[in-house]
């Protein structure tokens, strides 16, 4: 499976800009900096795709890419940078809201994790919420380059193991938007959670 085709459609600030919900939806979550625009550049091939940036916390848009004409790429804004005001929080969580209620065809949620930390608070509440919404959620370990052997087989028991205990049953797919590990298996999985 591949991707041909990767058009982007529009940053979207309120329900009334999402487009018109006609496509499955695979939907990118993660903390600011965990290598979401990495991966979203990794999988389509296009560099500029969503801007890799060292000045997270910024944006605080939805945006959303055709792909292939067949699905729909869905880029939450990043979460969890310590520098925002509680207000750009309170944005963040309506937004997220917004979204999640807005009864969208959601084929997949991927939520990244960064490999080589331990569980944060922020995520386990998401990853909480997607179990308790009953969501399709893939976890996916980002930035696994950057761990030897024994601190990925390590890290990668200790993250199954506090996901567990939030109740998912999701897998751990690791990726490396550096080295392409991982790309074709989330490229399979998003296409299989997409039914082609
Ligand atoms: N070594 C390594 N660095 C990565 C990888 N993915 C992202 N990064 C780096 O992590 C930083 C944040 O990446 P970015 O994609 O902008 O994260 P975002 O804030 O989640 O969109 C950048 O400096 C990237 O170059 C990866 O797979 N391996
Ligand atoms: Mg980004």
């Amino acid at each position: 499976m591949r991707i041909t085709e990767a058009v982007f459609e529009i940053s979207a600030a309120a329900p009334r800009q999402f487009p018109e919900p006609d496509l499955p939806e695979i939907v990118f979550v993660g903390r600011s900096n965990v290598g979401k625009s990495s991966l979203l550049n990794s999988l389509t091939g296009k560099r500029a795709l969503a801007k890799v940036s060292t000045t997270p916390g910024k944006t605080q848009l939805i945006n959303f890419f055709r792909v292939n004409g067949c699905l729909r790429f869905v880029d939450l804004p990043g979460y969890g940078y310590a520098k925002v005001s509680a207000t750009q929080r309170e944005a963040w969580s309506r937004l997220i809201a917004n979204y999640f209620n807005a009864d969208r065809p959601i084929a997949l949620v991927l939520q990244l994790l960064d490999s080589r930390l331990p569980l944060q608070e922020s995520d386990a509440d998401n990853i909480a919420w997607f179990v308790d919404a009953q969501a399709p959620l893939q976890i996916v370990l980002t930035k696994i380059d950057k761990l030897g052997q024994k601190d990925r087989a390590h890290q990668q028991r200790e993250l199954l193991g506090a996901v567990q205990a939030l109740g998912s049953g999701s897998t751990l797919l690791p990726f490396s938007a550096l080295k392409g590990t991982g790309k074709e298996e989330l490229l399979k999985t998003i296409f299989v959670a997409a039914g082609m």
